[in-house]
């Protein structure tokens, strides 16, 4: 017996959810049918734009627990002993549209919200350590490539490689993502990485430069491409659907998060460019300090409230933490919220998942459309005033943060470093990191990719491509091709793949 009486959106209660009104029971329906108007003008706005990329995705909410000591590095409050912090993690593929395969191959978003007492930080990476490109300019026409023909609304593997083949410093990423990387057995068996390296700032105002890591307490476990085939057309939602019965049956996953460290001067003579997306710090030049765990243990109640809706944007700092000459991350500052006063509204960070739930907004901002929170009469919608408004603080913004910059406007390339070169890390990859096996099924899922390529020249691009990485790699994928033996399930599902991320860069040595 239900407890209540259906009702309009605006409490009233309503006659019928079967039966619109008539004159006669076979008659015409009367406009002022309000009800029925509300219940089908209501649903055709179901929708907000989906993300533009990262569409498909699900997530879950947590706790960051610090348990070691990293104060010398940062003030951030989030960061400090002991502390313990609401988070909320979005897990995602790149290229796929909403309803799209959570199992084709793919990086996976890795997107955490910490709802801190300093207001909310937003660490938005992904399951690799790098990126395709060093510089934002090119990301709309990267994700184009990625994504469908105008003409026929395909994909299309003539301009995936069409565009790698001509990006050379995509060559790292593209490495991991054609390992296996790119086909995690469910979001809690993957590794996590802000990607990006960021500042940190101590209370004594010292600056460093991080990279975070985020390692997964269950273990890497991938699927062979032919298993992820497999699972693409059985359960489009594998993923979500894993995460959701985890946490369900109370088997919470965790990550342990570290961080490397480098001294603020050693950016300048460093033998790689610190800030370049495309490269990882080799852990043997810079080792993981330990931070804490992250564990999840909270479904969202309402996805489209607490997921689709969540907005997370690499502009929302806290202080202690800021960002770095990465221009990368500098596009993405502006993008993000960009996006989400597009795809949410204006007022986007007043819904419930959005707002800080361990700090007061107290900011000047006011109205816009579906405006919900606002500051008492008495607050003055203006700054300077001389009636006791909010007043902005240096100090408690931490806004030493920085670094030094000059030099003529300019389009052009960073700045090359001693060692930097666009296939070198991919190959030390190859070569240091994968075992025979690893070896041999990124050879046959790269063989399955290029294999779908039908402009010659192109795909003889793409084979030089992976010579430029790894000779061998290159020629063996050139002779699967060739023999057309190509197998895509040389991985056995579930197979520990690659060497854990940690051992993966400490081979990065040379
Ligand atoms: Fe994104 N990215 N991105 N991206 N990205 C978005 O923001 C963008 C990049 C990542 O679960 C969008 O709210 C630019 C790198 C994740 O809600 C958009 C550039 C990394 C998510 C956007 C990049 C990411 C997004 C789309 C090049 C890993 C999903 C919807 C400068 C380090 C977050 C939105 C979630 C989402 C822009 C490159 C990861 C369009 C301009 C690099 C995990 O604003």
């Amino acid at each position: 017996m239900t407890e209540y009486v259906t009702t309009t959106n605006s409490g009233a209660p309503v006659a019928s959810d079967e039966h619109s009104q008539s004159v006669g029971a076979d008659g015409v329906i009367p406009l002022h049918d309000h009800y029925l108007v509300e219940k089908l003008a209501q649903f055709n706005r179901e929708k907000v734009p989906e993300r533009i990329v990262h569409a498909k995705g699900g997530g879950a909410f947590g706790v960051l627990e610090i348990t070691d000591d990293v104060s010398a590095y940062t003030r951030a409050a989030l960061f400090q002993p002991g502390t313990t912090t609401e988070t909320l993690a979005r897990f995602s593929t790149v290229a796929g549209e909403q309803g799209s395969p959570d199992t084709w191959r793919d990086p996976r978003g890795f997107a955490l919200k910490f709802y801190t007492t300093e207001g909310n930080y937003d660490l938005v990476g992904n399951n690799t350590p790098v990126f395709f490109i060093r510089d934002g300019i090119k990301f709309p026409d990267f994700i184009h490539s990625q994504k469908r023909l105008p003409g026929s609304h395909l994909r299309n593997n003539d301009m995936q490689w069409d565009f790698w083949s001509l990006s050379p410093e995509t060559a790292h990423q593209v490495t991991w993502l054609m390992g296996d990387r790119g086909l995690p057995a469910s979001w809690r068996h993957m590794d996590g990485f802000g990607s990006h390296t960021y500042q940190w700032i101590n209370a004594a105002g010292e600056r460093f430069w991080v990279k975070y890591h985020f390692k997964t307490n269950q273990g890497i476990e991938i699927l062979s491409q032919e298993a992820a085939n497999t699972i693409a057309g059985e359960d489009a939602d594998f993923h979500i659907r894993d995460l959701g019965e985890a946490i369900d049956r109370g088997d919470f996953p965790s990550w342990t998060l570290s961080v490397q460290i480098m001294p603020y001067a050693e950016a300048q003579t460093y033998r790689f460019n610190p800030f370049d997306l495309t490269k990882v710090w080799p852990h043997a030049d810079y080792p993981l300090h330990r931070v804490g765990t992250l564990t999840l243990n909270r479904n969202p109640a309402n996805y489209f409230a607490e997921i689709e809706q969540a907005t997370f944007a690499p502009s929302n700092f806290v202080p202690g933490i800021a960002a770095s000459p990465d221009k990368m991350l500098l596009a993405r500052i502006f993008s993000y919220a960009d996006a989400h006063r597009y795809r949410v509204g204006t007022n986007h960070a007043q819904l419930p998942v959005n707002a800080p739930h361990a700090a007061e907004v107290h900011s000047y901002s006011k109205d816009g459309a579906a405006r919900y929170a606002y500051n008492p009469a008495a607050v003055p919608v203006y700054a300077p005033n001389s009636v006791g408004g909010p007043a902005a603080s240096a100090a408690a913004a931490a806004d030493s943060a920085g670094w030094q910059n000059d030099g003529e406007l300019q389009r052009t390339a960073a700045t090359l470093h001693a060692e930097d070169d666009d296939f070198g890390q991919a190959g030390t990859l190859v070569r240091e990191v994968l075992d025979d096996a690893a070896r041999e099924r990124l050879a046959n899922n790269i063989a399955g990719h290029v294999g779908q390529v039908t402009v010659p020249e192109i795909k003889a691009r793409a084979l030089q491509y992976w010579r430029n990485v790894d000779q061998s790699l290159g020629e063996r994928v050139e002779a699967l091709l060739a023999a057309g033996d190509i197998d895509p399930d040389v991985a056995p599902p579930n197979a520990s793949g690659l060497n854990r991320e940690g051992e993966a860069d400490v081979a990065l040595t040379v």
